[in-house]
């Protein structure tokens, strides 16, 4: 047998290749990880479709780990309620303020538990930098991929592709995915114009109403969604961004399968 390093790295070389064979053809990309993308994939996931989460940071959570402003807590409302049972995520009432308490760490883990466990695909380190597209009529049919380090370092890499069915921009305040589109398709007439200030009711509302679909191929979720229809922030109330991660499953199952999820 050859030496234990030759092994270890022969392992990984292979496992390695196997996944990617698999994953370069997916049948929804899911671009951040954070709580509307696990969210999002755990559905997408159970539903049966191949389901691919790529995140540019070594983690999980997003904004979830910051908590309210450092603290390690976390709130959501009873809309949170179905979801958090699904993903087994503890939550103690606050009846005087009408809210549930979460520890952010416990959201991350089991959002990232729960979309794994439903047969979710997350790799970490990797960075969405553009789009696959086609034209007449457009569409999205996948994403453009580089390692976050060669982003990082600015070395001038050429990238790979990862077809896909749908591509979800999950991607947080930034709307990476949506600004992309904008720069590189002005025709397309997408605006990124960004959130507005605090009114954390509306926001959680409305995030939820106008995630979904924005073009073929492409849907929103999360913050993303407040960014496009420059939607009141919210802050660290998680109902609206959980309920918008199940809400754009069911539309791309729906769209992909013809059925209601
Ligand atoms: O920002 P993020 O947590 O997005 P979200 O699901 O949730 C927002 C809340 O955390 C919070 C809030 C709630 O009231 O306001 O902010 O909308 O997670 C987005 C993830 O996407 C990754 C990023 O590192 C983060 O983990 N990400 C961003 N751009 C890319 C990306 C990219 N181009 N490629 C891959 N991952």
């Amino acid at each position: 047998m050859t030496s234990l390093e030759s092994r270890i790295a022969k392992a990984i070389w292979r496992a390695t290749a196997d996944d990617w064979l698999k994953l370069t053809d997916s049948d929804v990309v899911i671009v951040g990880a954070g709580p509307s993308g696990l969210t999002a994939a755990k559905y997408l996931a159970q539903s049966g479709l191949h389901t691919l989460v790529l995140e540019k940071r070594l983690s999980f959570g997003g904004g979830i780990g910051g908590g309210g402003m450092l603290l390690h807590k976390i709130v959501v409302d009873d809309r949170a309620l179905p979801i958090l049972k699904e993903f087994g995520i503890k939550h103690t009432y606050a009846p005087e303020y009408g809210l549930y308490t979460l520890d952010s760490s416990e959201l991350m883990a089991k959002l990232a538990a729960g979309a794994i466990d439903a047969g979710a695909k997350v790799i970490h380190g990797v960075t969405v930098e553009d789009l696959v597209i086609r034209e007449n009529p457009f569409r999205v049919e996948g994403v453009v991929v580089q390692w976050s380090a060669v982003h990082i370092s600015s070395l001038h890499v050429d990238p790979l592709f990862i077809s896909s069915k749908a591509v979800v921009d999950a991607t947080g305040h930034d709307a990476e995915v949506l600004k992309v589109l904008e720069r590189k398709n002005p025709s397309l007439g997408i605006k990124i114009p960004g959130e507005r200030s605090a009114y954390s009711e509306a926001g959680e509302r409305a995030v939820v109403e106008m995630s979904g679909k924005v073009l073929n191929g492409l849907y929103v979720a999360g913050m993303a969604v407040a960014s496009l229809n420059q939607l009141y922030r919210m802050g660290p109330i998680f109902s609206g961004m959980l309920a918008s991660g199940r809400k754009v499953a069911e539309e791309i199952i729906k769209d992909l399968r013809g059925v209601h999820a």
